[in-house]
C-alpha cells in the first residue's frame, strides 16, 4: 500500500464556503475532500485541517514518518510561520503549496509566502478546483519519483 498523500489545510479554511467567497469561492472543505479523494483515485490520502500551527507542525512530523507527499495550504500561515517552514524543510518528499486565491494578487500582506522556498511546486489562482490539480499533479511526481 503507497504510504499517503498528506492534504494539509491551516487557519480559517474550516470555514470555506461563506467565508469571503468572491475570494475562495463556495466551496466548503467537506467538498474539497471529496474532490481530493476523487483525484487520488487508489492512492490514499490524509486530508486535514487545523487553526492550531502546532498541530500543523506535528502532522507534518507525521507525515515525515508516514507519508510519501505533502499538498499543503497553509493559509495565514503561510506568511509568518517558520515552524511550519522548518518543518517542511525537514520532509523527503515532494511538497505542493496550495493557495485558492493568487496571492500575489492580494493585498501586500499576503504576496510572500515563506513555504514557497520548500515546496516542489506552487499551485494558486485556480480556486477550489486547485485541490484537485495538485493531487493528480502530485500523482505525477510521485510517479516520476519512483520510476
Ligand atoms: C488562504 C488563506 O486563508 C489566506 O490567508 C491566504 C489562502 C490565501 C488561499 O488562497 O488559499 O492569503
Amino acid at each position: 500500500m503507497n504510504k499517503p498523500i498528506y492534504v494539509l489545510n491551516g487557519p480559517n479554511l474550516n470555514r470555506l464556503g461563506t467565508r469571503e467567497p468572491e475570494i475562495y469561492g463556495r466551496t466548503t472543505l467537506a467538498e474539497l475532500e471529496t474532490m481530493c479523494r476523487k483525484a487520488a483515485g487508489a492512492q490514499p490520502i490524509e486530508f486535514r485541517q487545523t487553526n492550531a500551527e502546532h498541530e500543523l507542525v506535528d502532522w507534518i512530523h507525521e507525515a515525515i514518518d508516514a507519508g510519501s507527499a505533502i499538498v499543503i495550504n497553509p493559509a495565514g500561515l503561510s506568511f509568518r510561520s517558520i515552524p511550519v517552514l522548518d518543518a517542511l524543510k525537514m520532509f523527503p518528499g515532494p511538497i505542493i503549496e496550495l493557495h485558492i486565491s493568487n496571492i500575489h494578487r492580494r493585498e501586500e500582506i499576503y504576496r510572500h509566502s515563506l513555504m514557497s522556498t520548500a515546496a516542489t511546486a506552487v499551485i494558486m489562482g485556480l480556486g477550489p478546483e486547485g485541490y484537485a490539480t495538485a493531487v493528480s499533479a502530485m500523482l505525477r511526481l510521485l510517479k516520476k519519483k519512483s520510476a
